[in-house]
């Protein structure tokens, strides 16, 4: 017996309980007692059943993702699933909550599965740039067959526990005591006699396999991979589940798996995971958090509407506020249809769509506020009319609640020290559409109270964001740092290359699309009044936003949109623009390589993120990279501009900065003192905390 491994009896079922909280993960000292206590089941005459089950709100969630990288201490986790499958009495793991990884294979090592209604099931190492090592992508096609093996293991998106069980996966779903049906479940099967069969053995999911449709299926993951080797390894290995003998098919998945474990890519994604988590760990523990039981959204705009749907999502109900009727049922109708749509697509019932409507209390007074207890302002960019709003506010609040404002570059001490009540004013910045993109940046301002700020970290995992807390500056975190790159990617422009080739450069790297593209989609017209309200210019995009091209929502911008009014064509006017302009200016256009585009594109961003780290605005150079991965579309599997930067070496980084600023004097290729600092005690390693 250990502390973390368990044994107790009912009758003749031995069962098995790990406790390794909080979510049991497969760690050394968990895995050496478990194979103790099941080579010793095994080998007790009095034993007719063994179930394996977990303490606390979750099966096994995987390995312990700290261990990768170290030296594996024996057994490792094959080891232990292959002296599982040696038992020749029924075993039965009893899922609840999640099993996941790790957890599954050990799971799948098992003759049986039962599981709680609620539990949740699936292989998620591709999200850690990894693919099962434990058997998985080769066990779990002997169950559900190869094409959904393949789909659960490339998106890595797990299963219910009632769809787990119709594809073969699980044996029985229980409500209830879990343990108690596990054990009856198993005393049952033990009454009955064998052989069991363990799933090694098992080809009833692999008979009638179509290779054709598989690889036609494998053929189009791929190509959604963006340059992730994970997603094209795990395809690979379920398709050897197929084509090999089952020792042949592990061996070839144990190859991968130690390719992958040590990629950057996996380290990476796996940097990512602990950085998203250690991002919302800035609520200290001993506060007394505020209560949220309903919140107030002023503004039923594209944000607002946003704003107020996640919210609704998460469970709470609204006062949408608007200035006119008209405009009020405009932005209800707009979340209507949104809704609607997900219904049509399946994410959502028809019942769940109903529900969330029912949340929503529409006004245009803001006297209808006085029961909020979070209000968030999602009007027109402008300081005046934000403090004008927070003026209204102040007045009719209930103390102790939470001013919140979405802001994307507005100064918040500016906003909090027009009003009573500073220590109740932050900044909630969602990114759009904010229903659902994943990011939230919570600012912090001077005067904001730690209850308040601890209260919407909490909050914001409710809504299923993935918070970063930063200070105020102009453009927070992520804005801040797009600012310098744009400014080079205009640059660039002007030197000689085409939004198009600049573009290819940033999807070349991992990027969904590039600066140009992005600019269309998110509506030029944005950044050219942001621009104008600093009197900063931009002679390109000015110039294209005075000729009404605003991108995609007026059909022209960077590029032409013809069809479907979402794929860019590359428009020779633009072009000619660019080129008039460069000589007005007295630039000869040249060949401009990929490799300069990113450099100069993203070393400064890099440079503005130490600028960032030096001043405080966050606390980790970790909470960048959640940023720029979550909100701006940063390659997951290059880890964050700052871990990105860690593989490049602070000292080239520093070279090449210094070579551009030589050249052009700018201020974005001057080195920050923190950059210089790294560059010359080496300390920089990819993944530190800088
Ligand atoms: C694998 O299994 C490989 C095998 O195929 C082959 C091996 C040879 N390890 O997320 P939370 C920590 S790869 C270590 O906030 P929730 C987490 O860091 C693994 N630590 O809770 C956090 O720590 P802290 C495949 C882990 O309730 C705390 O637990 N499995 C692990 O929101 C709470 O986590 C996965 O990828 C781990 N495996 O969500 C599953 N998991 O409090 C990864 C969690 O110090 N895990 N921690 O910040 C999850 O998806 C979520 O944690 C889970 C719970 C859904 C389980």
């Amino acid at each position: 017996m250990s502390d973390f491994v368990k044994v107790s009896r009912d009758g003749d079922v031995a069962i098995v309980t790990i406790d390794n909280p909080p979510v049991n993960a497969l760690s050394f000292h968990v895995r050496e007692p478990l194979l103790q206590a099941l080579v010793s089941l095994r080998d007790d005459p009095s034993v007719a059943a063994i179930v394996i089950a977990c303490a606390g709100r979750t099966f096994v969630a995987g390995a312990d993702i700290t261990e990768f990288g170290k030296p594996v201490q024996q057994p490792d986790l094959r080891a232990l699933i292959a002296t599982l499958e040696t038992i020749a009495k029924p075993t039965v793991a009893a899922i609840h909550g999640t099993a996941l990884g790790g957890g599954l294979e050990l799971a799948l090592g098992c003759h049986f599965r039962v599981a709680d209604a609620g539990a949740k099931l699936g292989l998620p190492e591709v999200k850690l740039g990894l693919l099962p090592g434990g058997g998985g992508t080769v066990r779990l096609p002997r169950l559900v067959g190869a094409v959904k093996a393949l789909r659960m293991i490339v998106s890595g998106s797990p299963i219910g526990a009632t769809e787990a069980h119709a594809a073969g996966l699980v044996d029985a779903v229980f409500e209830g005591d879990l343990t108690a049906h596990a054990v009856n479940f198993a005393r049952e099967i033990a009454r009955k006699g064998g052989p069991y069969t363990p799933v090694r053995d098992r080809d009833d999911g692999l008979e009638e396999t179509d290779l054709a449709a598989f690889d036609a299926e494998a053929g189009a993951l791929a190509k959604k991979a963006r340059g992730l080797e994970a997603p094209i390894a795990c395809a690979q290995a379920v398709r050897n589940a197929v084509t090999m003998p089952f020792d042949e098919a592990l061996a070839a998945e144990r190859a991968l798996f130690v390719r992958l474990v040590a990629s950057d890519q996996s380290r990476a994604q796996r940097h990512l995971f602990f950085a998203e988590r250690e991002a919302a760990k800035t609520s200290a523990k001993d506060i007394v958090k505020r209560r949220i039981t309903r919140v107030g959204i002023i503004g039923a705009g594209t944000m607002g509407g946003g704003i107020a749907m996640a919210f609704a999502n998460g469970g709470y109900p609204i006062t949408l506020l608007e200035t006119s009727q008209e405009a009020l049922q405009r932005g209800l109708g707009t979340i209507e249809k949104n809704y609607a749509v997900s219904v049509t697509r399946g994410s959502l019932t028809e019942d769940a769509k109903r529900q969330r409507l029912a949340q929503f209390k529409g006004s245009t007074d803001y006297a209808d506020l006085a029961d909020c207890d979070l209000i968030v302002e999602a009007v027109f960019e402008d300081m005046a009319v934000k403090k004008e709003v927070f003026g209204k506010l102040d007045a009719v609040a209930k103390p102790g609640a939470i001013l919140a404002t979405n802001t994307s570059y507005l100064d918040i001490n500016e906003i909090a020290a027009s009003i009573s009540r500073p220590q109740d004013v932050l900044g909630l910045h969602f990114f759009s559409p904010a229903n659902v993109m994943k990011l939230l940046e919570i600012v912090r301002a001077d005067k904001t109270a730690p209850d308040a700020l601890a209260t919407v970290v909490d909050m914001a995992r409710r809504i299923g964001k993935v918070a970063v807390v930063v200070g105020v500056c102009h453009g927070f975190v992520g804005n801040r740092m797009l600012a310098a790159r744009g400014s080079e990617s205009e640059a660039l422009l002007l030197e000689g290359a085409t939004p198009s080739q600049i573009d290819q450069a940033f999807t070349d790297f991992g990027w969904p699309m590039g600066p140009f593209q992005m600019g269309d989609l998110a509506g030029l017209d944005i950044g050219w009044r942001n621009r104008k309200a600093r009197g900063l210019t931009a002679v390109i995009a000015d110039t294209l936003c005075e000729q009404g091209r605003f991108g995609q929502k007026t059909g022209r911008g960077f590029y032409l949109y013809e069809a479907d009014a979402r794929t860019p064509i590359a428009d020779p006017e633009v072009e000619a623009l660019i080129r008039t302009k460069a000589a007005e200016k007295g630039i000869a256009p040249r060949a401009i390589s990929a490799e300069e585009i990113i450099e100069r594109t993203l070393y400064p961003m890099i440079n503005e993120g130490a600028k960032i780290l030096e001043e405080g605005i966050v606390a980790r150079s970790s909470d960048i990279d959640v940023v720029w991965v979550n909100g701006y579309g940063f390659p997951v599997g290059k880890g964050g501009p700052m871990f990105w930067a860690g593989l490049e070496g602070a000292a080239k980084i520093i070279e090449r900065l210094e070579y551009w600023h030589d050249r052009t004097a700018k201020d974005v290729f001057k080195p920050a003192p923190l950059l210089k600092a790294m560059a010359e005690t080496g300390s920089w390693e990819a993944g530190a905390s800088i």
